[in-house]
């Protein structure tokens, strides 16, 4: 069968990330820990839900971050400022971390503590709608997110994200009020792409839902606590 050069490539480069992102798995298991890639467009509100997250769980989890950006330490800094350890990835002109930028940052943080100490890895990925979706980089769960101010629609226009995700916030629910936006639709969507996913309505200005998303973060750390965590099949 012929196949186009650039279609021949783009597979290469899936499979050498993905054989990347196992060897990361490897990793993450023999640690012990829960990693959770955390995906959306930019500015859906993940450092500012991290912020409140981190902050909420800290005295129950030992917990770190790898902060993905282009060209900033910005968000880096702020999760810094609420005490929790951090390394910023900068990509560059890359538009989603891959497995090689995570495997290297992670080198970066057993510099600073032993991982086998840790019980959650926060990846945040850079904001971006669809490359995120398609590089793992060894995470046990997928988290998007999608603020109510981007549209009805965007499941359906941009339906990797949410089909590979495990968990669906929809944030901002406070900004609601002053939005010609029907937050059902939104969920009516989501689960139109994708019928699995947990969807929760969070805000992290007024606080809604953070206790259910909190639970949520809870329950894959026990399964994985337990082991007993499937292992997403090669999508
Ligand atoms: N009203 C409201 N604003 C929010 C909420 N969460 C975040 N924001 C605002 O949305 C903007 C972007 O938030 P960030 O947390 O930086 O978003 P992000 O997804 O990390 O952005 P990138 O990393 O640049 O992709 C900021 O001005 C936040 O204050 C929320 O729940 N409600
Ligand atoms: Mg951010």
């Amino acid at each position: 069968m012929h196949m186009p050069l650039e279609d021949t490539l783009g597979l290469n480069l899936l499979a050498a990330n993905q054989h990347q992102a196992d060897h990361n798995r490897e990793h993450f298991d023999h640690w012990g820990l829960l990693c959770l890639n955390v995906m959306s467009s930019p500015g859906a509100g993940k450092t500012s839900l991290l912020e409140r997250t981190l902050a909420a769980l800290a005295p129950e989890f030992a917990m770190a971050v790898l902060e993905g950006d282009m060209t900033t330490q910005l968000d880096a800094d702020r999760i810094e400022a609420i005490g929790v350890p951090v390394v910023p990835i900068t990509t560059g002109r890359a538009c989603h971390l891959d497995a090689a930028m995570v495997s290297g940052g992670l080198g970066l943080l057993r510099q600073r503590l032993n991982p086998a100490d840790l019980d959650i890895l926060w990846v945040e990925n850079v904001g971006n709608l669809v490359c995120p979706a398609e590089f793992a980089v060894g995470e046990h769960r997928k988290v998007a997110l999608l603020s109510v101010t981007e549209g009805d629609d965007k499941p359906l226009k941009y339906p990797v994200m949410f089909r590979e995700a495990d968990c669906v916030l929809i944030t901002k629910t406070d900004l609601l009020p002053h939005l010609p936006v029907e937050v059902e639709r939104i969920e009516t969507h989501i689960r139109q792409v994708n019928p699995r996913a947990t969807v929760i309505r969070v805000s992290a200005t007024d606080g809604e839902g953070l206790p259910t998303w909190h639970t949520w973060v809870r329950q894959q750390r026990s399964l994985r606590r337990q082991d007993t965590l499937i292992t997403p099949a090669i999508r």
